[in-house]
């Protein structure tokens, strides 16, 4: 910890500093968005403890069973932020429709854009889980209800983008692009405090981070291109690689972006004519490359850049390689040449 303490809200407004023309509204967004993650924070803490494990008895719109935590969360985020007049639109991988605009959120200049809690079910166990966001500026004129247009920008258009990590202690990373920056909540102050200043993904990589079980379902390259992470292709690997997979995006992400390595979920092949990726664009991929193209890194559909993907619908799904900028280009070459 440094000995002078920024806080988050210091930090923010001093990187604002550096935009003259700046309001203050982008500034005062990423601390709306910082106090959600603070109200998450404090309930996870006491998971155990409430009535608010397990199921909601909802599905959301991918079908799944929505727990208890992902509404609680849902809403803390939407609460915070539909009022302030600085958002105009929002979107949340929970919810199937975009957040109905308020009166308030007309005047809203940016776009929200959340997973609430993503990697929910390690809660129910004790694991890590974690929150994603990213910010845009709006497409239709403010003064006016934000529209689907607003949240299907492709991630190149993205000003700010961030998670919060609920882990053995709660940490805020996020970018407006210069630099990535970490912040840990300290408990007795309630704020988030700067203790990772210009994160930047280590030359030498330590892991590689997915699910093998799924190796039955996956391509012959990227079969093949874990071979290779393994040590055991034809073609040599510079380092050695540990695996780790804790099976909670933020959490792999999190760790790879500190120590090294490579997270990916490429199509699985259960039906042989209809692969399907799991993770979503807007919600997942596109912010967590926005952090990895910051701190030096790169993340990859297998195919092109995560931030050059026009997204089609706001719960689209894409195959996601994600880490340090010679494994994802490896993972590429891999697939070009075996498929
Ligand atoms: P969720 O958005 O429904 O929580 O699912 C996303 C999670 C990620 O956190 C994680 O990387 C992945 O699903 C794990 O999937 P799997 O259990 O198939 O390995
Ligand atoms: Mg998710």
């Amino acid at each position: 910890m440094p000995t002078q303490l920024i806080t988050i809200e210091h930090h923010i407004l001093e990187q604002e500093r550096a935009y003259p023309e700046a309001t203050g509204v982008f500034s005062n967004l990423l601390y709306d968005v910082a106090l959600a993650a603070k109200i998450v924070a404090r309930e996870i803490q006491r998971a155990g403890l409430g009535n608010i494990l397990g199921k909601s008895g909802t599905v959301n719109v991918q079908g799944e069973q929505q727990l208890k935590f992902d509404v609680f969360a849902n809403d803390a985020f939407i609460n915070m932020n539909s009022f302030t007049g600085r958002v105009g639109i929002m979107a949340s991988e929970e919810l199937d429709d975009l957040v109905t605009p308020t009166e308030a959120m007309k005047s809203g200049k940016y776009v929200l854009i959340f997973d609430p809690i993503d990697g929910s079910s390690n809660i129910d166990v004790n694991v890590s889980v974690g929150t994603v966001f990213s910010v845009y500026r709006r497409k239709t004129p403010v003064g006016t209800a934000g529209t689907q247009e607003d949240c299907l920008q492709p991630g190149k258009e993205m000003v700010a983008a961030g998670y919060i990590i609920y882990g053995s202690s709660t940490m805020m990373v996020y970018s407006t692009g210069n630099g990535v920056h970490g912040f840990t909540l300290e408990p007795t102050l309630g704020e988030f405090l700067l203790s990772h200043p210009n994160i930047q993904i280590p030359e030498i990589p330590k892991y590689y981070s997915t699910n093998e079980s799924y190796n039955k379902y996956w391509s012959a390259g990227i079969q093949k291109y874990t071979r290779y992470l393994q040590g055991l292709d034809s073609q040599a690997l510079p380092y050695k690689l540990s695996a780790r997979y804790v099976g909670s995006l933020v959490s792999d992400f999190h760790r790879n972006l500190l120590q090294g390595g490579i997270f990916y979920y490429p199509l699985l092949y259960k039906d042989l004519n209809n692969p399907k990726p799991k993770l979503r664009l807007l919600y997942e991929a596109a912010p967590l490359a926005f952090i990895a193209r910051g701190a030096g890194g790169y993340a990859s559909d297998g195919e092109q850049s995560i931030l050059d993907i026009q997204p089609e619908s706001v719960h689209q799904r894409v195959p996601l390689f994600i880490g340090n900028r010679d494994l994802v280009e490896k993972a590429e070459e891999y697939i070009r040449n075996y498929g």
